[in-house]
């Protein structure tokens, strides 16, 4: 096992992390920039490396800082967390030429998987449903555009192959629009992400957004861990997580769930992972595969008792997966609700000084946190503070458990959208179950109308 890990993350998932890594008795190294050098979590680690200025692209995504601070530190792996380097392939491949393990897929996977065409391609042929549409990229020649699109039926959608999370996609809904709106995408994709590849897929109108998180070991055992519903989005950031996801049949789930895990032994693929799909019509249509680890991982870990932080470390370090799929139970309900530092109307980030934090406790309740009364939110990161999580024998209980969380939940000095959450734990659509990925941007135009 490793004896030291550096943490190329920061806030709750750098804590997080760090919390895993105490569990399995690793030393811990944090990195950070200098608008973190004061936070608590920092202090917590065994040692903390300043890689930069605050803006990201100076300390977060610098490669040749957290490497430096890896070697001076004598790290011997590196945890990505989400976001930042987590699914860049250059990293784990400088990563790991420079002589260390990098916690999560191989660089090969990671590149399979960013690139949106390739991953369906791959997933199409390891026999996961995907959306129907064009069989590859979109060629050039807009006669054979046209052919193929015309195929597939409209609206489609065409989206960019670097893309993904919502970036680089356009709806078209008439043969009229189609070439502008193929060439558009194309320019806009070759600028933001060097690939002016697009591929074309049937628009589905209202579906569910549901999530299947898998672990693999290095020895083609994968199991999947059960699904996660997160329809609950508001441009393209979720907003509330839950599992398992409402109204779907367990015979549904666990067919769609055995096909990722099978299609992991058939790729190869190692590490935590989750496989995105658009479920509508009691019909799943892959999307996208994420190879990090996921903000929402806490809702899988609460029912299935599975640490899935500490698995990808011992998954790194060459050990072999400790359950077979019979041993992953689902048990009970876990809803998460992602707390942001932000104005509760207008959604612009609300950073600056926390002057009283009080979070919630008692039955059933997680709070995956790094803030603290005093602490300085800055303004160069993302928005979330805060994870509160609860878990219940039931959905009915554990959305009882939630809004008394929410409502002993107090935070002074910033804007948050805690009210936001009162709101939808109230609301009746939520409590039934199974909205669609619209329905909060939906409701949120009816409150302002
Ligand atoms: C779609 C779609 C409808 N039909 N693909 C947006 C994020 C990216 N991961 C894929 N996305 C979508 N792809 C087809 N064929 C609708 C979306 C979509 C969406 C998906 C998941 C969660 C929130 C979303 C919000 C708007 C659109």
């Amino acid at each position: 096992m490793f004896e030291k890990i550096l943490i190329a993350n920061r806030g709750e998932i750098a804590l997080r992390i760090q919390r895993a890594c105490r569990e399995l008795g690793i030393k811990t190294v944090v990195v950070h920039s200098q608008a973190d050098t004061e936070a608590k979590y920092v202090k917590l680690a065994d040692e903390s490396v300043c890689i930069g200025p605050p803006a990201s692209r100076d300390s977060y995504l610098n490669i040749p800082a957290i490497i430096s601070a890896a070697e001076v530190t004598d790290a011997e792996a590196i945890h990505p967390g989400y976001g930042f380097l987590s699914e860049n392939a250059d990293f784990a491949e400088r990563v790991e030429r420079s002589g260390f393990v990098f916690i999560g897929p191989r660089p090969d996977s990671i590149r399979l998987m960013g690139d949106k065409v390739s991953a369906k391609d791959a997933m199409k042929k390891a026999g996961v449903p995907v959306v129907p549409g064009s069989d590859g990229a979109l060629p050039e020649d807009p006669k054979e555009i046209l052919r193929i699109v015309r195929a597939i039926g409209y609206p489609v959608i065409i989206k960019a192959a670097g893309g993904g999370g919502g970036r680089g996609m356009r709806v078209v809904h008439t043969e009229a629009a189609l070439l502008n709106a193929v060439s558009m995408t194309r320019s806009e994709a070759q600028a933001a992400f060097n690939n002016p590849s697009v591929y074309a897929e049937r628009f589905l109108e209202n579906p569910r957004h549901i999530e299947i998180q898998v672990l693999a070991d290095e020895y083609k055992n994968a199991v999947y861990l059960g699904e996660r519903d997160c329809s609950m989005q508001r441009r393209h950031q979720k907003i509330i997580e839950e599992g398992p996801a409402p109204g779907i049949s367990r015979r549904m789930l666990d067919r769609i769930g055995a096909r990722c895990a099978e299609a992991c032994k058939k790729i190869g693929y190692r590490g935590a992972g989750t496989f995105e799909f658009l479920f509508e019509n009691d019909e799943f249509y892959f999307i996208e595969m994420n190879t990090r680890v996921q903000v929402e991982h806490p809702v899988t870990e609460l029912i299935t008792g599975i640490d899935i932080v500490q698995e990808q470390i011992l998954i790194a370090a060459g050990e072999k997966l400790r359950f077979r799929q019979r041993d992953v139970v689902l048990k009970g309900h876990a809803i998460e609700c992602r707390i942001n530092a932000e104005d509760p109307y207008k959604f612009t980030p609300s950073p600056g000084r926390i002057t009283a934090w009080h979070p919630p406790g008692g039955p059933g309740i997680r709070v995956d946190s790094h803030a603290y009364t005093n602490y300085f939110v800055p303004p160069n990161y993302d928005s979330m503070i805060a994870k509160v999580l609860a878990y219940g024998d039931t959905r009915d209980q554990a959305i009882k458990r939630m809004r008394i969380a929410l409502s002993e939940m107090a935070v002074d000095g910033i804007q948050t959208n805690l009210a936001l959450h009162r709101e939808l734990l109230a609301d009746a659509r939520f409590v039934t179950g199974g909205t669609s990925i619209h329905y909060l941007e939906q409701k949120l135009a009816q409150r302002k109308g």
